[in-house]
């Protein structure tokens, strides 16, 4: 007899989650039940920008230089005034905010750190490409008090919990505690994220690959040699691969992490250091895909090893199907290529 399909929501996933650690005292389970709150709020209005005056430009830059849209203004406030009075957190760190989003005074402080990407992608909100919300979660560092910059600049393996958001054809939010990668889709009819992704897992190889090719002439020569490799037409290593690049971080790394892929941001003369960003990007994806048993590295060293040294620092990134980002270090590294001759 088939299993019957359990109603399993996202926050009876969550308390189930705490159930399975007696000593749990609600509070990290609170943190991720808020963090899914402010999300619904965000879903909200990101379905209806076309329809009411919140698309466009807020005419304003963010720290990263990036033009900040109406849309993730709106986000950024929302996670703020959502997260800033339960007194799970000690301080908040946003790629909207230039430094530490600090917890009223009048609040109480909490024993985590909440670091996010409010709506990434959002440079294509105005064309109704899938956007996304990125989440990292981290135990605080500081014996007490208000929180600390040490306490969000923390290799990304310290984080308890990692989530993102897609709003895409239908909303999907997906979370990872450290036991498995599981992905809830809302259904808007009641409100609720239901379970519809259980135990994701990331294929060891995908047939995919997403990079910007339009910076081909200013990449390093080893890129450019794993992109030469990946193209060839050998069908009996499943090469050629296709081309899949939406231009939207979560959304690539949404397809990829479902039917395996690498997805790739490097260095290159325009980005030094790359463009995504390390702590609230980067890091919480990579914590995602190695739980899903992917793989994500700078293209020399493993990304949740990484110590950032400021908030919003850049990080090249080379993440997805394990097979997939070991053959790029290889070629980055200049053995594939000798082999390959
Ligand atoms: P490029 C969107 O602006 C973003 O921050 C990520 O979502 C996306 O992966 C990347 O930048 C795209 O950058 O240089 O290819 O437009």
């Amino acid at each position: 007899m088939a299993e019957k399909r359990r109603f399993m929501t996202l926050g009876r996933h969550i308390e189930e989650g705490e159930r399975e650690h007696p000593g749990a005292t609600g509070d990290f389970s609170g943190l991720l039940s808020d963090i899914s709150i402010a999300v619904k709020l965000i879903w909200r209005e990101v379905n209806k920008a076309g329809l009411i005056n919140i698309l466009g430009s807020a005419n304003r830059t963010n720290e990263s230089g990036d033009e900040v849209k109406k849309l993730d203004q709106f986000a950024n406030e929302t996670i703020r005034k959502a997260m800033d009075h339960q007194g799970h957190l000690c301080v908040m760190a946003s790629e909207e905010s230039n430094g530490l989003i600090k917890i009223p005074d009048r609040y109480q402080k909490g024993k985590y750190v909440l670091v996010f990407d409010p709506l990434d992608g959002s440079s294509n909100i105005d064309a109704n490409v899938s956007i996304g919300s990125i989440f990292g979660i981290f135990r605080r560092v500081t014996p007490s008090g208000p929180g600390a910059v040490e306490d969000c600049l923390q290799p990304g393996y310290k984080m308890v919990a990692a989530a993102y958001v897609i709003y895409g054809s239908s909303t999907i939010f997906v979370y990872c505690t450290g036991e498995g990668v599981h992905g809830f889709t809302l259904d808007p009819s009641v409100g609720e994220f239901l379970l519809s992704h259980k135990s994701m897992r990331i294929p060891k190889r995908g047939r995919t690959y997403s990079i910007n090719e339009g910076y081909y002439s200013r990449w390093e020569d080893g890129i450019k040699e794993y992109l030469r490799y990946i193209k060839e037409d050998d069908p009996s290593t499943g090469r050629p691969y296709s081309s899949r690049y939406i231009g939207s971080l979560v959304a690539d790394f949404h397809r990829n992490l479902l039917y395996g892929g690498i997805f790739m941001y490097p260095c290159d003369k325009l980005h030094p250091n790359g463009k995504l960003r390390l702590l609230y990007e980067v890091a919480p994806l990579a914590f995602i895909v190695e739980h899903a048993g992917g793989r994500a590295s700078d293209g020399v060293k493993r990304i949740l090893a990484t110590k950032p040294e400021s908030l919003h620092q850049r990080t090249p990134v080379f993440m997805g199907s394990e097979e997939d980002v070991m053959e790029a270090e290889r070629f980055l590294s200049g053995v594939a290529a000798f082999e390959s001759t």
